[in-house]
Formats: structure tokens, sequence, C-alpha cells
């Protein structure tokens, strides 16, 4: 499939020059494309921040709903018509921070989704604040002697959870990228990934060199599905390791948890209910 059907056609992106949003964006079309997933079936939900602004620049069915928010309606998108490829995409503080109980949750249920995020360990929108993955040091104008948190990990928190797919990518690598998003889309179950992006204009340490020179790609001999070597692999903070970090293939999804679909294939949405009935029969069984 020709990656060009999720264009929008000539439109105002807002996004800086050199913003590395540019190329998770094209990572992601070229992964979709390459999958054959076509528009139509496809949903892409989001928060509120820089990275949450991808869904108004693809053309596809999205719901840009309230900062920290993007999985709950993601999970319940999927949950009611499990035929659709469900994308949540936001950035790292309004994944981790602001909607840091929805991530938690998110991973403990495992719904089908794919959850992406923007990790350029700042707030890009509003202009430059310390985010729950900003370095130790970092300072801003609010961090004025730089921030003194140990910075969250991601990664370690969603292997420790349970999660069945996590892996992380470099936004400057836009095909590894790519490669990256088509293993986690295709996963069944909750699949995070966690980009590296560059902000040109916010955050000046974490540049495109920062990141080339401060992280590897895990080697083709490594195994990811031993939990173990996982989680101390995705602990190493010297120099942050790329690719799909932990996989694991057998575990129930929450759509399949929910039982809605024992009997009955049928996407929830397109079944319908005799209300009346139902509920004379409910009222009946309490008299
Ligand atoms: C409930 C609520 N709290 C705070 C904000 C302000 N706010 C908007 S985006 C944002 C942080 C965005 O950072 P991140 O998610 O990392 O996205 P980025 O802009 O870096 O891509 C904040 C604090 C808001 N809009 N709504
Ligand atoms: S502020 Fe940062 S994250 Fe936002 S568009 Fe500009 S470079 Fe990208
Ligand atoms: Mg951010």
């Amino acid at each position: 499939m020709d990656p060009e059907i999720y264009d929008m056609g000539d439109i105002d992106i807002a996004w800086c020059p050199g913003c590395g949003n540019f190329s998770i964006l094209s990572s992601l079309k070229l992964a979709l494309a390459e999958l054959e997933i076509p528009p139509e079936n496809l949903v892409v939900v989001s928060g509120i921040g820089q990275a949450a602004k991808i869904p108004h620049y693809f053309k596809t069915h999205f719901f840009n709903g309230l900062h920290g928010r993007a999985l709950p309606p993601a999970t319940a998108i999927k949950v009611v018509n499990p035929e659709l490829t469900v994308i949540a995409e936001s950035g790292d503080g309004d994944m981790y921070g602001e909607g840091g109980n929805h991530f938690l949750h998110a991973i403990r249920r495992n719904p089908d989704i794919t959850n992406i995020v923007h990790n350029n360990m700042v707030y890009g929108l509003t202009k430059g604040q310390a985010s729950p993955t900003s370095q130790l040091g970092f300072r801003t104008p609010v961090q004025v002697r730089g921030v003194f948190l140990e910075p969250f990990n991601p990664l370690t928190l969603a292997i420790a959870l349970g999660a069945t797919f996590v892996a992380r990518a470099f936004a400057g690598d836009v095909e590894r990228t790519k490669d990256i998003l088509k293993m986690a889309i295709s996963h069944k179950g909750y699949a995070l990934v966690d980009i590296l992006q560059p902000c040109v204009s916010f955050n000046k340490v974490n540049t495109f060199k920062w990141f080339k020179d401060n992280t590897y790609y895990l080697e083709n001999s490594y195994n990811p599905e031993d939990r173990n070597e996982a989680l101390q692999i995705s602990l190493q903070q010297d120099r942050l390791p790329l690719g799909v970090i932990f996989k694991l293939m057998k575990k129930k999804t929450f759509e399949e948890n929910s039982g809605l679909y024992d009997k009955d294939k049928t996407p929830l949405v397109l079944r319908t209910a005799d209300r009346k009935n139902v509920l004379a029969k409910l009222i009946r069984s309490k008299s």
C-alpha cells in the first residue's frame, strides 16, 4: 500500500522545523502501509501536547481527548470493535505524567492496542518544563537548579507489570523505527513503543547527536523472550538500548478476558440489543 494514503494533503503543521515528530509520523505511515492497514480500519487516539497532534496530520479516524487520557478511549474503542487497529499515541508528559495512572492499568488490562510515546524528555507544548523522563540535572525555567529526581523508566515498569511487548526506538532512524512499529502493531496485546524524539526548541541537551551517542541497537542474538534479561537491559541508563526489549506471546487480551466475544464474534458496536425485553426481564427478576 502507498503510505500517501494517510496524507492530509497541503495542510499547516504546527511542529517546529527539524522536530523529531516529523520522522515518527513518516515511520508510522510506512509501517501501516507495509502492513496494508487501510485508513478506514485504523483509529489513532491521543491526549494533549505536541506529540498528541499527530492524528491531525493523518488521514484516518481519530479521537483527540483530554491531557493524559488517550488510553481509556483507545481501550474502549478496541473492546467495542476488535476489528479495528487502535493506536494510542502521545508524549512523555501526557502518557507517563498526567496519564500515568491510565498507563499502569492499560498495561495490566492488556488490550490489543499499540501505545506509541514520543519521548522528548520535556513538556514541549507548554514551552520546556521538565517531564517525568527528563534527565537528572536538566535545567528549565521552572527547574532552575536542575531536575533532582531519577527519570521515570517506562520500559522497566511495563515489563514488571506484565506488558507483552516493550520496545524503544529513536526518531532519527526512520527505517528501524518503522520496523519496530510494524512488530508492535502486529503484536496481539498491549504493545509499548517508547520513541526517543529530539525537541529542537526546548531540549538543547538531548539532541539528535546526544541520542545517537547515547543509544545502541540490541544485537540480533539478543533473546527478547527472557524476562529477567529484559528487565536488566531496560534498566541500562549509561547507553540506552534500542529495539524490542521484551516480547511474550501467550497472554489473553482484555477483550478476550471480558467474555464479550466468547459466544458471539460480532463486534459489540454492531450488535443490537432488545432493550425493552432486557429491561422487562431485569424488573421481573427483582420483583
Ligand atoms: C489537565 C491538563 N493539565 C495540564 C495541561 C497543560 N499541558 C498541556 S500539554 C502538557 C505537557 C505536554 O508534554 P508531553 O506530553 O511530553 O508532550 P510534548 O508537547 O512534549 O510532545 C501540559 C502540562 C493541560 N492541557 N491539561
Ligand atoms: S516544541 Fe519541541 S516537540 Fe514541539 S514541535 Fe517544537 S521541536 Fe517539536
Ligand atoms: Mg514531551
